[in-house]
This record gives structure tokens, C-alpha cells and sequence, in this order.
């Protein structure tokens, strides 16, 4: 009998299931679903659409049977830091909001003036966003203080699913670690941050990524059958490092999707004020470990040029705009991707021409030149970062090791290379449904130690490798174009 693992990977654009199963001692990958998350916007607030999505996850369990897949367990992860609110009847009682209406607000800038940055990043040593948790409670403090009122239960996005699937509640040591409520040192939640900023007793217990917490209750899929729902790195960023399978120890790691989410693994978190200068987050992974990283913006600018430019979202267009950036004319302009006035703008193409005048003092004329400097851009801070880290941490990078879907842009993956000078190995593509299935594999005790999942993931998955063919170019062109 064959038995597959089911995992729900849940992104900013849409929601992707996978069955997974081991054969002839490979872990081989089955899409069994996809479906888009269409967000909602209400008098300029924009909300997940939650039921929706929760309706697509039985969906494509059900599928899964039919199709006669043997389920053993589901595992769900998604974004980090956004999450639904419980009353004491399990109600619930606010529909959970899209993260970036956050950087229309400046509670974060409110909270750092209350207490200080430095106590802040002391006590939760993660990057400042204005959309992480604490900063959104805050914000429900402000703007909806009756929610908070009635509130029991905070679950963010997952945990949340696997509440509706098991009634259990807790959330996973990966996405606790994206809220800056979460004490790194301590391994719990800060409690003097949690008095500090008066937040009430809503927090969820924490688990170790890769624990089972329940079985799907009874009635609510097609089948009568037994799926135990496994807690795996729910962060997906945490699930994406889980499937980089080169050694931590000297390895740039990416997960390239929307974001471009590019950091180093360490044991413990180092104390050093370098770290919050930088604002690099100390996020958990799987195996409770932790890496230090930069959320830089990443495929959010290309999709936002084809939203600018009313093209469909599929992957002719993704072509068609990569070959446009192929052939403009190298190093324009230079913009700071990671700009707030690029990350949720009306016209992407209109904001990045104007982060270039403002950046650069060199205007954009084409659409070409937009894409291709928003790609180098990226690639530019991808160095920028390994610089940081290889100078903070002491660490001599000897290669980048991305996953996810940006890792299909070869252009990009190209640029990276040449910007850090260093090879970059690509895959699997699937990273983050990849390391949602080892967790999953882990937690049932398939897997024994991390050892045995970056063995099993180096002999199931095909490879590609990039070399630098012009870092001197590179390096010359950012020295001229960055002011
Ligand atoms: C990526 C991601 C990032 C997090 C951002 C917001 O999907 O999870 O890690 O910073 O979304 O939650």
C-alpha cells in the first residue's frame, strides 16, 4: 500500500496542494490542487478571503481520495503574521486582514516611540515590518478595540485552518517567530512584552515545528478515513529553508517567490546590535535552529508590472516580460527595491520610475528598462545582504542555494550569480510544499533527524547551477549607479 502526505502551501497569490509519497526511496511530488486567493477589498481595507480558502483545502482532500490517494496526513503552511480571532464559543469573530494595509498605517512607528527599538528587537529579535503581529494587535487596539474585547483565541493563518479541521489549537515554533511577540532566548512568548503593550491572553501554545496535533474530526471531508493534521513548519518561509538541502554552514540560502526571503542558519541567535541596525529577523526553522534574514522584495515587483500593464498572470506573460528585460539595456538605473512606496502601490511601473529619479537621479524610459532594473535590483540586494551577513555573522559564503517558483526566472537567477559572485544551485521549485512534506514525514517519524531529510530531498530533486560570468560588471555598475 502506498500512502501520501498532503500539503496545503498557501500563498499571497494562491493555494497549492501536493501529495507526496516515497518511492524506490525518493520523495516524489503529485499536484493534486490550485486555486487562486482572490483578495477582498472593503472600504480600502483588503481581507483574505478565508471561508473561500478553507473551502478549497476539504476540496482537495477530496480530490485527493478520489483520485484514490491512500492520505495519511495534511500539513498547512502559509504566510506568516496575519491571523483570525476566536471568542469563547469558537466563533469566529473578525475576518483576517491582508498584511500589507499595515503599511498604510504607522502603528509601528507609535510602538517603537513607545518603548524603544532597542527593547523592542531585544526582547523579539525580528525585523521591524509595520504588519507584523504585535504591530496588527495594535492596530485592532486602535481601530476595533471591541474585537480584542470578546477575543480568546488569536490563531494565525494555519493554525487556524487546523482549529477548523480538529478543534485543536496551537501554533507552530516557525510562525511564532514571525509575530515579534515570540522571546528567542526564552523559546516562549515575551511576557514583558505582552504587558508592555497590554496585550490580552490570546496567545496560542507553541509546539515544536513537525508535531502532530489531530486527526480531521468526523463528517467534514467526503471519506470516512483517518488523516492526523501535522503542525509542520507552517511559517512558509520556514517550510522553504526546510527544503534547501546544501550545507547550512556556508550556504546563502533563498526562497525566492513573491519576496525574496534571503538569510544564513545559525544555532542561537547572536546577541549584536548589527542585527537590528539592519533589520534582519531572527526567524525560526524547522529543526529549531534559526536564520537570520532580509525579507527583500522580490516577484512582487514583476507582478506588479503585469497587473500595471493588464496582462494576464500566467506563464507566457512571466516569458514575455523576461525576455523584455533580457534584451533592455543593462544597468539603467539602480532603485531600492525594498522602498515602502513600492510595496503596495496603485501602478507598479509608474512607482518604480519614480523610486529611480528619486534613488538614481536617471529617468526609465521604457517598459523594458522598468522590468530590468526592478530584476537587478533585487539581485543588488541579494549582495548587499550576503555582504552584511558574511561581515556579521563571520561566515565566507561559498554559494547561494535558492528554491521556490522565482527560481523558474533563469534571468534573475542568472543576476544573482553575478552580483554575488558566487554559483547559485537551484531547486526544488516546489521548496515550500517540499519541506511541508518532510515536516509532515518527520513528525510521523519517517524521517528520523535533518540529516535523513536533506539526503532524501539531494536524491529526489533535479538540480541547476548558475556560475558568475560578470561580477566585475557588477560589482563597478552598483559602485556608479548607488548614491
Ligand atoms: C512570505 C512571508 C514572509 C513574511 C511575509 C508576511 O510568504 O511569509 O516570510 O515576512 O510573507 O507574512
Amino acid at each position: 500500500m502506498k500512502y501520501f502526505n498532503l500539503a496545503v502551501d498557501l500563498g499571497a497569490s494562491g493555494g497549492k496542494v501536493f501529495a507526496g509519497t516515497l518511492q524506490n526511496d525518493k520523495l516524489v511530488l503529485q499536484e493534486v490542487n490550485r486555486f487562486p486567493n482572490n483578495v477582498v477589498e472593503i472600504n480600502g481595507v483588503s481581507f483574505w478571503d478565508i471561508l473561500y480558502l478553507y473551502n478549497n483545502i476539504l476540496n482537495s482532500v477530496n480530490i485527493a481520495q478520489e483520485r484514490g490517494l491512500e492520505v495519511l496526513s495534511l500539513g498547512i503552511d502559509s504566510w506568516g503574521v496575519d491571523f483570525g480571532l476566536l471568542n469563547k464559543n469558537r466563533f469566529l469573530i473578525n475576518n483576517p486582514i491582508h498584511y500589507r494595509n499595515m503599511f498604510k498605517t504607522n502603528i509601528m512607528q507609535e510602538a517603537i516611540e513607545k518603548v524603544g527599538k532597542q527593547w523592542i528587537y531585544e526582547h523579539s529579535p525580528t525585523q521591524f515590518q509595520p504588519f507584523n503581529t504585535l504591530y496588527q494587535i495594535l492596530a485592532y487596539k486602535k481601530y476595533a478595540p471591541d474585537f480584542l474585547e470578546i477575543s480568546k483565541d488569536l490563531l494565525t493563518i494555519p493554525s487556524l485552518f487546523n482549529y477548523f479541521l480538529t478543534e485543536e489549537k496551537a501554533i507552530d515554533f516557525t510562525m511564532a517567530t514571525t509575530t515579534q511577540i515570540y522571546n528567542h532566548r526564552k523559546r516562549s512568548w515575551d511576557e514583558e512584552i505582552i504587558k508592555r503593550f497590554e496585550i490580552p491572553d490570546i496567545l496560542p501554545k507553541i509546539l515544536p515545528a513537525g508535531t502532530k496535533i489531530g486527526k480531521i474530526k468526523k463528517g467534514i471531508i467526503n471519506k470516512n478515513s483517518e488523516i492526523e493534521v501535522v503542525l509542520p513548519a507552517s511559517h512558509d518561509t520556514g517550510s522553504a529553508f526546510a527544503a534547501i538541502s546544501s550545507d547550512p554552514k556556508d550556504t546563502l540560502f533563498i526562497s525566492l517567490g513573491t519576496w525574496c526571503l534571503t538569510g544564513a542558519i545559525v544555532d542561537e541567535v547572536p546577541i549584536s546590535k548589527e542585527l537590528m541596525e539592519n533589520n534582519l529577523a531572527a526567524e525560526g526553522c524547522l529543526d529549531g535552529s534559526y536564520r537570520i534574514l532580509a525579507n527583500i522584495t522580490g516577484m512582487w515587483l514583476i507582478q506588479g508590472i503585469i497587473q500595471s500593464l493588464n496582462l494576464p498572470d500566467n506563464n507566457e506573460t512571466y516569458d514575455k516580460i523576461t525576455k523584455m528585460a533580457k534584451e533592455a539595456k543593462p544597468f539603467t538605473s539602480y532603485i531600492n527595491v525594498d522602498d515602502a512606496s513600492l510595496q503596495n502601490p496603485d501602478d507598479m511601473i509608474k512607482a518604480i520610475k519614480e523610486q529611480s529619479i528619486k534613488d538614481s537621479k536617471l529617468e526609465l524610459k521604457d517598459t523594458s528598462e522598468v522590468i530590468r532594473t526592478a530584476l537587478e535590483g533585487i539581485a543588488f540586494r541579494v549582495n548587499e545582504t550576503k555582504e552584511k551577513l558574511e561581515k556579521i555573522l563571520k561566515i565566507n559564503f561559498k554559494r547561494v542555494h535558492a528554491v521556490g517558483g522565482g527560481t523558474r526566472n533563469k534571468l534573475l537567477c542568472q543576476f544573482i550569480s553575478d552580483a554575488t559572485g558566487l554559483e547559485v544551485i537551484t531547486g526544488p521549485v516546489e521548496g515550500t510544499a517540499v519541506g511541508n512534506l518532510v515536516s509532515q514525514l518527520y513528525a510521523l517519524g519517517t524521517l528520523k533527524n535533518f540529516e535523513e531529510i536533506r539526503d532524501l530531498i539531494k536524491r529526489s530533486f533535479q538540480f541547476q547551477t548558475y556560475e558568475p560570468e560578470n561580477p566585475k560588471l557588477w560589482k563597478e555598475a552598483f559602485r556608479k549607479l548607488k548614491m
